[in-house]
């Protein structure tokens, strides 16, 4: 199930992708919330996030679909870097300042696709643990790793 469901993740177009992470995020966030990401993996982050804050929400949005396009941008390559957890605590973080403002929220009315729909049905259906190694997989590809690049 979980190879089957990143398979169907993968096969998304970008913005479809962030889609369904946003609703992934809304539906699971509220258990994952207890368990926040390490505050030690946070800190490693706070430079890229003071950046973030200080961007439009024009450039927030773009720089989510450069990570997620693994365009080749100075956060992409510090994104690639981080370990999968970070990178979950990373989105997590994203999500949370979303809900608030700081960062550019869903636009208003926005109705998911059905492909969208799709995986996040599949993800439904598998146990927590399952939805969690999904996540990762979906979240561990983003970024740019020059090591990578070229096989892609
Ligand atoms: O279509 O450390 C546009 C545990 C318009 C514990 C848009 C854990 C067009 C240990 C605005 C472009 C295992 C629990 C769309 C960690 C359009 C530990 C934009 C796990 C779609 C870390 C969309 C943590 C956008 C987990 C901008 C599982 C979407 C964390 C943005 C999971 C979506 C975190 C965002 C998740 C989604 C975060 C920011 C799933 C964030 C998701």
């Amino acid at each position: 199930a979980v190879p089957a469901t990143t398979a169907m993740f993968a096969e998304l177009n970008i913005d479809d992708q962030l889609a369904f992470l946003w609703y992934a995020y809304a539906e699971l966030g509220r258990t994952i919330t207890p368990a926040a990401p390490g505050k030690a993996n946070l800190q490693l982050m706070e430079g890229i996030f003071n950046q973030i804050k200080q961007m439009s929400h024009e450039e927030q949005t773009q720089l989510m679909r450069d990570l997620a396009s693994n365009a080749d941008t100075p956060i992409s390559r510090s994104y690639a870097y981080f370990g999968v957890n970070a990178k979950l605590g990373f989105w997590w973080q994203l999500g949370e300042w979303m809900k608030e403002g700081i960062v550019a929220p869903m636009p208003v009315g926005y109705q998911m696709s059905t492909q969208v729909k799709a995986v996040l049905e599949a993800v439904q259906k598998i146990d927590q643990s399952q939805q969690i190694t999904v996540l990762r997989n979906t979240v561990v590809n983003m970024g740019f790793d020059p090591s990578l690049a070229d096989k892609k």
